[in-house]
């Protein structure tokens, strides 16, 4: 038995570093290496993963045949996909090509590489608004880059505030910081509708979801109306701050107490928390992105620290580096900027639009808004639809032409953090199963086919050696494969690259992308009748991924008793679009009324959780709006 190290590539804040054993050509086992952040833990997900990535696999390419796949070589897949697109570009353009990818697997390489073809072929490529962009979008408006706290910082917080976020289930790793803080005296308050494990940690605040714009504003309010600001630090760092304090004068407490469910009084506690308690860590999750004024709402929450005087006190997303990934995606190579949102995509696809989609990293046939339009289209016969998955995924099984992928065990990468300062290097500990192969290598043999000039299909690693070389975090690739793990060099956290210089509490920057450069609050509309869906990850699946079966629908107590039914009883569910799904129901006394619960990228009884989630988009970077969705809920009597 050999010990190895590999870089976790799951799309996860904690990136870690693990340890894994491997005998006879096999992982047996995985745990979490001695590293600064992942501390000798690893998650559930990675746990079994050396159970899992043996089974379900895609070894080897298959072509549809009707309703079944037959085995083809590599060589025969290969040219009837170069054949395919050569024939679509002719009759009808590039634009007809689409790609559609996201982070399955999150290294720098898988993730980037392949859009390398897409891109020097003109074909239309997706802007990448599922997850977190918006949110990232909304921090720039204010702070120039997007970095906040780091795990280091973490150590040093005397209050959390983690405000939409399940850490327990999310990041292990910020979760076990946020444990030992609370360990060593730090206050916590949780924000969230739901009772979490980590709001049993602390303060609770319950708030109504997607109200929590308001009670950002209400808190920063008090902090203004109370004098519990740090008027030096505004001066020194902050542009604008006049016409803030002008904006929050526009709202009234009382009113905000209604709109959120959160008694002023609570507000006015964790207002005096946030100016007696630092440094803190507000610690933002991407859920309480993920709904139509998300990203509005952030960059309320973002400028808390800043009127307390902490520089970048809040955790979003860290992934802003300057590695040059457009070189990798061979972005110089496109002449033309033809994108979709990819929320869009199943809506395009179901009205006819494109001719070709070649799928990686990603699952939309569970994990898209309305994932029953995509799965529908997916299986149109004027569509010639490639994914290439580790899995048989409910995608691979809709595909015309399916092609195996290599595991995290199997393939070389360079795997970067959205939350920690760390860059890995991970080396294949085992041969691939099959045929698999990684996603650089098919579209690096598929831009040779397409006769495309060879800088197209110039080696990854080199590419990404060049990207790291420009840049001013790391010294270069050699640094990553020699130290196995390296920490990145992140500007200063007093550093604010706005026009101005400063926390831009009125932006500058908005404007000119057509945004309002203070925070646009959410319409307040009527939510009678309808009930509040939220869906968000459980400790041991990724997204769509690694889930068995179906999965319940959880109502409240309160709601359970108003419809009549228990633990195991059937409904159907029906959203705000008019879709419908069957679920079994499991009554979770941890949701409010009026809010109902999925684990997100599932599949119900009948149909998919994603089937009923709502395809409406935020203003800012057309962000999704998945926790906006509306359901309602009815009783399923048979017999
Ligand atoms: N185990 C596991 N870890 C993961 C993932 C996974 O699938 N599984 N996915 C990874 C990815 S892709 C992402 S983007 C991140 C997401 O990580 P997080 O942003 O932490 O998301 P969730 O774990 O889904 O937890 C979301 C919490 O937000 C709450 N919430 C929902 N709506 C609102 C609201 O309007 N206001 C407030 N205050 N709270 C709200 C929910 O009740 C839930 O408890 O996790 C990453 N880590
Ligand atoms: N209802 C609802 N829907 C959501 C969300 C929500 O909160 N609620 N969250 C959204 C968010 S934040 C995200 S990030 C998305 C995630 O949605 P997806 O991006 O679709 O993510 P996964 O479901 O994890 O699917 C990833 C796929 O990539 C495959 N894969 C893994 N490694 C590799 C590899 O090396 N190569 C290739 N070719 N494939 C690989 C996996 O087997 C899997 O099939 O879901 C979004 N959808
Ligand atoms: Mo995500």
């Amino acid at each position: 038995m050999t010990v190895s190290t590999v870089a976790c590539q799951r799309d996860c804040p904690d990136a870690c570093l693990l340890e894994v054993e491997v005998s006879s050509g096999w992982v047996f086992n995985v745990r979490g290496a001695q590293h600064p952040v992942t501390r000798g833990f690893a998650c559930a997900k990675a746990l079994k993963f050396p159970q899992l990535y043996r089974k379900n696999r895609v070894l080897y390419p298959h072509l549809r045949e009707g309703d079944e796949f037959v085995r083809i070589s590599w060589d025969e897949a290969l040219d009837l996909l170069a054949s395919k697109i050569k024939e679509i570009i002719e009759d009808y353009g590039p634009q007809e090509i689409l790609y559609y990818n996201y982070a399955g697997n999150s290294g720098l390489i898988s993730y980037s590489y392949p859009v390398r073809v897409f891109n020097a072929l003109n074909a239309t490529g997706v802007e990448h608004t599922i997850c977190d962009e918006a949110g990232e979008v909304a921090i720039e408006l204010h702070y120039g880059r997007r970095y906040g706290a780091f795990p280091e910082d973490f150590e040093k917080a005397r209050m959390f505030v983690v405000w939409g976020a399940n850490l327990s289930s999310s990041s292990v790793h910020a979760y076990r910081l946020v444990v030992d803080g609370v360990r060593r005296g730090s206050k916590l308050w949780v924000i969230d509708p739901r009772r979490t494990k980590v709001s049993r940690l602390g303060r609770h605040i319950r708030v109504k979801p997607g109200t929590d714009f308001y009670l950002a504003v209400g808190i920063s309010k008090i902090l203004v109306e109370e004098g519990l600001l740090n008027r030096e630090f505004i001066d020194r760092f902050g542009h604008g701050f006049p016409k803030y304090k002008e904006f929050l004068e526009g709202f009234d407490l009382s009113r905000i107490e209604e709109v959120t469910g959160v008694p002023v009084k609570m507000m006015e506690e964790i207002a005096q928390d946030y100016h007696e308690l630092k440094p803190s860590v507000t610690y933002v999750g991407v859920a309480l992105q993920k709904s139509l004024y998300g990203a509005e709402a952030l960059r309320v929450i973002t400028l808390i620290p800043a009127l307390v005087g902490v520089h970048r006190g809040f955790y979003f997303c860290n992934s802003s580096r300057d590695f040059d990934t457009s070189l990798l995606s061979g972005l110089h190579f496109r002449k033309n900027d033809r994108r979709v949102n990819m929320l869009d995509v199943g809506t395009l696809l179901a009205r006819g639009k494109f001719r070709l989609i070649y799928i990686w990293g990603a699952n939309p046939a569970l994990t898209a808004p309305r994932s029953d339009l995509f799965r529908n289209a997916l299986r149109r016969k004027d569509l010639f639809v490639v994914v290439h998955d580790v899995f048989w995924s409910e995608t691979a099984k809709l595909a015309d032409l399916v092609l195996p992928a290599t595991s995290m065990f199997e393939q070389d990468e360079v795997v970067a953090s959205w939350w920690h300062d760390y860059l890995h290097y991970s080396k294949a500990v085992v041969n691939p199963l099959g045929e698999s192969k990684p996603n650089w290598w098919v579209t690096r043999e598929l831009a040779k086919r397409l006769n495309l000039p060879e800088e197209v299909w110039a080696d990854p690693m080199e590419v990404l050696g060049q990207v790291l070389r420009k840049s001013s975090m790391v010294s270069d690739l050699n640094e990553v494969k020699n130290k196995v793990s390296v920490k990145l060099k992140y500007p200063p956290k007093d550093q604010y690259q706005t026009p101005t210089g400063r926390i831009e509490f009125y932006s500058t920057v908005a404007e000119s992308m057509g945004y309002t450069p203070l925070p646009k609050p959410p319409e307040l509309v009527s939510e009678d009748g309808w009930l509040h869906l939220l869906t968000s990850s459980l400790p041991e699946s990724t997204s769509s991924q690694d889930l068995k079966g179906e999965s319940p629908l959880h109502l409240s107590p309160e709601d359970a008793s108003r419809l009549g039914v228990k633990d195991g009883d059937l409904v159907i569910v029906k959203s705000d679009e008019g879709t419908v799904a069957l679920a079994e129901v499991k009554v979770d006394d941890s949701l409010p009324e009026g809010v109902v619960w999925a684990r997100r990228g599932s599949r119900l009884k009948l149909g998919a959780v994603n089937d009923l989630t709502t395809r409406k988009k935020q203003l800012i970077k057309g962000g999704n709006a998945f926790n906006s969705s509306k359901v309602k809920v009815m009783p399923f009597y048979c017999g």
